[in-house]
């Protein structure tokens, strides 16, 4: 078999790339190792920046997103039992909407699948050959059967447990990383809402987020020891401390309801650059995780994918290649900038177990400051819809 773009994962990254390289008039064929329910159902991310849903919108699939998802105009901070909201729209000009990775994946499945594209789950034992040649190829299996697939270029879209990121030679990559040494618990919840908008509350207990899906399901998540186990945790515990960290002192409480789904993630940032080598190209999580209370992982493998489908564009237009050969360098900087971003949000919000009291003061008098002076809080709000220029 032959194609002009392999893609390997059918993530976010890999699906909507193939999406816009087939609006392009490029062909490409997408390897994921999982079953099409399976990643129609695993439950990820939810806020979409404005740059995201402008681009799901202009490239026609945007319409679920639009009349299924909640637009949010602002955020709320709790913290020192009161909440201050953060305006994005007023500070910014733009706004986030509140729709399931899941959801993203649906569609984006749906517009391969109408377009007669070419997605094949459920394969495994994929390899990567010939990358430092023009013709490399896809080694894989799928119904029992051994398959190659040839291409002009390889985009590894495979999430932080793929294969692609290590078919750069170690010696060409520099991996950074800093692990938290907490995670997130996840609950879905069947119930109303608590609010209008997302609730960051800080709590010397731990961080704590109220999140949504729907009018009738809601999603939040609290600060935990990532070794800890779901079993330990009954309804009633989490309710406790869902209250305990959220509520705030003039009686605004958070909304109870029945609990259907439970999960405990691990946090950490990591980016491993270079983003490629050859005719490989790394995108979204196969090269770079951020801890999610930036919201970013989702926006920055759509921000790479983005600068790959015109550099890919303008290859296959022109013959020339400047655009591909500068992809690394024109992501990483944006990469940066939201590893940045979720970092510092990631240490202002949580409760950090090697921080003396002074720090912890300090962790304060930070949340009084962004959400008293404009000019800090432009700039988290900035950051946060991902406008801030780099
Ligand atoms: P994905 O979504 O991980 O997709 C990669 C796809 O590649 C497949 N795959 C392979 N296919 C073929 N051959 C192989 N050898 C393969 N190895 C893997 C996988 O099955 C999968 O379908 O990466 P992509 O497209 O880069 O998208 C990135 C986003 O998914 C990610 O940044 C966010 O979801 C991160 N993230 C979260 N971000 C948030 O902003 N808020 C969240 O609440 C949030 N929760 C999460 C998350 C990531 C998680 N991971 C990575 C385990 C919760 C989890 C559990
Ligand atoms: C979510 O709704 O899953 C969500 C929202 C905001 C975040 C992370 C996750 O920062």
């Amino acid at each position: 078999m032959r194609t002009q773009v392999g893609i390997v994962g059918a993530g976010p990254a890999g699906l909507l790339l193939s999406h816009l390289l087939h609006l392009n008039g490029i062909e490409s064929v997408v390897l994921e190792t999982r079953a099409r329910d399976q990643i129609e159902s695993t439950i990820r991310a939810g806020v979409l920046e404005q740059g995201t849903m402008d681009l799901l919108t202009e490239s026609g699939v945007g319409d679920r997103m639009k009349a299924e998802g909640a637009l949010h105009h602002g955020f709320e901070l709790a913290f020192d039992g009161k909440r201050r909201r953060i305006d994005l729209k007023d500070l910014t000009g733009h706004a986030i909407t509140v729709y399931a990775q899941h959801e993203v994946i649906k569609d984006l499945v749906a517009a391969r699948v109408a377009a007669g594209g070419s997605v094949v789950f459920g394969v495994s034992d994929v390899s990567i050959h010939g990358i430092e040649t023009t013709s490399p190829s896809l080694h894989y299996v799928h119904d029992g059967q051994p398959h190659v697939l040839d291409c002009d270029f390889i985009i590894g879209c495979d999430g932080s447990q793929g294969v692609s990121r290590t078919a750069i030679p170690q010696s060409l990559r520099r991996d950074y990383e800093r692990v938290f040494p907490f995670g997130w618990f996840g609950i879905l919840v069947e119930g109303g809402p608590t609010a209008e908008e997302l609730i960051y509350a800080r709590n010397d207990r731990g961080f704590a987020l109220v999140s949504t899906r729907s009018p009738n399901v809601q999603r939040m998540y609290f600060q935990c020891d990532p070794k800890d186990s779901v079993d330990a945790w009954s309804d009633d515990r989490i309710w406790a401390e869902m209250h305990a960290r959220v509520d705030s002192a003039d009686g605004q409480q958070v909304v109870d309801g029945r609990i259907f789904q439970k999960n405990i993630v691990g946090m950490r940032s990591f980016v491993s650059a270079t983003m490629q080598h050859g005719r490989l190209f790394l995108a979204g999580d196969a090269a770079h995780i951020v801890p999610p209370t930036g919201a970013k992982g989702l926006n920055l493998a759509v921000s790479d994918v983005r600068i790959l489908k015109n550099a890919l564009g303008e290859y296959y237009k022109t013959g020339k290649g400047e655009l591909l050969a500068a992809y690394s360098e024109t992501a990483l900087k944006r990469i940066w900038r939201a590893e940045h971003f979720s970092y510092w949000m990631t240490r202002l919000m949580h409760r950090l177990d090697d921080a003396s009291p002074f720090e912890q003061q300090l962790q304060l008098a930070e949340l009084e400051h962004v959400t008293t002076s404009r000019t800090a809080a432009k700039s988290m709000a900035e950051n946060y819809v991902g406008s801030v220029v780099v």
